[in-house]
């Protein structure tokens, strides 16, 4: 089974309280209707790419709680509980527990530290964790305690300063394929992996989700699409540009696995 086999997926549908999402700059915030057409498409590509997608309801009280990706960390059988590094998000982990309890047989609580599943990336032969500002040296070994009692092996990386979560700017598409931005390229992270950056003023689109033979990819992006669409990929553009003022892409949306 490949790291990228999914069948079921959960998202939670945008609270109106997202126009307040946090954003590194001082730029103005997404519409609520804008999320709400982006996240509707997106839960269609989901559906058409092969999940079953289950979606909880909004929570006005977390801004940010669309981007269920953070709290949790999720393979089949098994739900990593998180605990996300911004003060704001952190009700978001006790806010996903009962689903994840519902949905998977074994729930593991991260025991020190913060971490972010935006700073987490699975590949067939480790587990990426990057410490961030949202992930401590303390979260991201906890997070390797807890993947190791799985028997999965985790590997902790320093992406470069000022990058949000490691998937913002690296991300698996194939299993030896990354596409990431100029600067996760340069901090060499990745040794072994064919690394295809991102077009020229593009480094939002390395936030491509693939989901079974399909690389959902943000569909304002052209010169990635040109460089992904040269290499043979199934490509799914979608509409990111109300979330993206938000600091948010295509995997941030949703928990996946394959049950
Ligand atoms: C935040 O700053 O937490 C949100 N506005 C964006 C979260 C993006 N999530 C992700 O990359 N996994």
């Amino acid at each position: 089974m490949s790291v990228f086999s999914f069948n079921n997926a959960i998202v939670r549908t945008p609270a109106r309280s997202v126009v307040d999402g946090l954003r590194a700059g001082d730029h103005a915030g997404p519409s609520a209707a804008g999320v709400a057409t982006e996240h509707a498409a997106y839960i269609v590509a989901l559906a058409d790419a092969g999940l079953q997608v289950t979606t909880l309801p909004p929570l006005e009280a977390f801004p940010d709680s669309v981007f269920v990706e953070d709290p949790a960390l999720v393979f089949g059988g098994t739900a990593i509980i998180l605990n996300p590094g911004a003060p704001s998000r952190a009700g978001e982990a006790a806010e996903i527990r009962t689903e994840l309890a519902r949905q998977f047989a074994q729930v593991i609580e991260l025991d020190a530290g913060h971490a972010d599943g935006g700073d987490v990336m699975v590949t067939p032969d480790a587990v990426y964790i990057g410490l961030s500002a949202r992930t401590d040296a303390t979260g991201a070994a906890a997070l390797a305690r807890a993947l190791a009692k799985i028997g999965r092996t985790a590997r902790i990386v320093t992406p470069p300063p000022g990058v949000l979560h490691l998937k913002t700017g690296a991300n698996l598409i194939d299993e030896d394929v990354l596409l990431v931005t100029a600067p996760m390229a340069a901090a060499g992270m990745f040794p072994g992996f064919d690394c295809i950056t991102v077009g020229d003023g593009e480094d939002a689109a390395a936030n491509a989700l693939r989901l079974n033979d399909w690389l959902l990819v943000g569909a304002h992006f052209p010169r990635t699409i040109d460089k992904l669409a040269a290499r043979g990929f199934k490509l799914v553009p979608l509409d990111t540009r109300e979330i993206g003022k938000i600091d948010a892409g295509l995997s941030c949306m949703s928990l996946r696995w394959q049950a």
